[in-house]
């Protein structure tokens, strides 16, 4: 069964990768990724050398590139991860976002349409959806209403997704996941931007009041949920995918601080991000009831897990944040 995951050097894609591979030998991943400043080889130690495993560097925007994998590979399957992921880098230039999200999987649908694939699944987010008040939940039926230029692109890949099931039949799938934390997430995101910037005793940057709310999933259970939809979900659906746990960004702040025995005095509140969506919540009962997926990680422990990788990769992350990272943080908080 030859897969080709996109995307897979990132923070959810390697982890998928790193997952799969280590439970299950009858899959032959082609990982084509462009590695952007998010993507890491390091990510993907695991599988070096796996005889089920083939990285390819490119872009997946070129499509003479992606027609020859195709046909090299004889690909019936595609998990598209790759995008660029981060809201505030889209604030601060949209051209790439909706490139590489929206004219890169429109190239990936085509090759799939030409080459008659089985299984198309789109990593989407549930900011597609907008945002929510006080209460409620997002559920696939909840209109469309993305606010940043990240989760426009999101959305208008997921309406190309959608175009090719409806006129050409193709076998398409999409998951929206809530927030994701877990080992190798990039330190631009919330939880490990916060978790590095206390042991360096640098300033906690909070957008706004800090009471944003986000629903967060560890990675892994994603990623289940994410194989789970691979396999079984049906052509045409979309499938929300959420662990139901609800967090206001200050208290997650100040529970990371807890952990990391660092006092609440490195907070500082910052300008708010233009758009900044209030609430995400997510109704997963369709993935729950229709495929028979639950999340199995608790939130603290997973969160614990997670802080304790941070702590025994501190290369990792120092080789990022001493290189290129360093003049897109002073960009991104020099004004706020
Ligand atoms: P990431 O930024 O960590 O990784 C993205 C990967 O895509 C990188 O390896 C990068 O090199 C690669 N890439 C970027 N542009 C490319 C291109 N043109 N061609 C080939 N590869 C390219 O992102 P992530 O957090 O792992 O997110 C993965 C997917 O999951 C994205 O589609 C994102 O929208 C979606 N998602 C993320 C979250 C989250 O909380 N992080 C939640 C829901 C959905
Ligand atoms: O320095 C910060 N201070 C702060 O208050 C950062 C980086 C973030 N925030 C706030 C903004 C959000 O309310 O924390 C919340 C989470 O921010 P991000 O980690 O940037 O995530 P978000 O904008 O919610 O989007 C994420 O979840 C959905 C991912 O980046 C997307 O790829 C995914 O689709």
């Amino acid at each position: 069964m030859n897969i080709l995951v996109t995307g897979g050097a990132g923070f959810i894609g390697s982890n998928f990768i790193n997952h799969i591979l280590s439970k299950r030998d009858d899959l032959n991943i082609i990982n084509l990724d462009k590695l952007t400043y998010a993507g890491n080889l390091e990510n993907l130690k695991p599988v070096e050398g796996n005889k089920n495993y083939t990285f390819v560097k490119g872009d997946i925007t070129n499509a003479e590139l992606v027609d020859y994998l195709f046909r090299k590979h004889s690909i019936k399957y595609v998990i598209n991860f790759a995008a660029e992921s981060h809201v505030d880098r889209s604030i601060l230039g949209s051209e790439i976002f909706y490139k590489t999200n929206v004219t890169g999987t429109a190239v990936l649908l085509e090759a799939a349409r030409r080459y008659n694939i089985e299984k198309f699944l789109q990593i989407s987010t549930d900011e597609v959806y907008g945002s929510l008040g006080e209460t409620g939940l997002f559920t696939e039926k909840t209109p469309l209403s993305p606010n940043s230029p990240y989760s426009s692109s999101k959305a208008s890949a997921d309406t190309a997704v959608l175009a090719f099931y409806h006129t050409y039949g193709l076998p398409a799938v999409i998951t929206r996941c809530s927030n994701n934390y877990g080992p190798l997430q990039f330190p631009e995101k919330l939880i490990p931007l916060m978790i590095i910037n206390a042991l360096n005793n640098k300033k906690l940057p909070v957008y706004g009041d800090g009471l944003n709310v986000r629903d967060w999933i560890y990675v892994i259970d994603h990623n289940k949920a994410a194989e789970l939809v691979f396999e079984k979900g049906k052509p045409g659906e979309v499938y929300n995918i959420g662990a139901s746990r609800e967090m206001k960004n200050i208290n997650i702040v100040k529970l990371i601080l807890n952990k990391l025995n660092k006092g609440e005095e490195l907070i500082e509140y910052v300008k708010d991000r233009p758009g900044h969506d209030r609430r995400y919540a997510i109704d997963s009962s369709k993935i729950q009831e229709e495929l028979g997926w639950k999340p199995s990680f608790n939130f603290e422990e997973a969160l614990d897990n997670t802080i304790d990788w941070y702590l025994e990769n501190r290369q990792w992350w120092q080789r990022i944040i001493s290189g290129e990272y360093q003049k897109y943080y002073e960009l991104q908080y020099k004004n706020r």
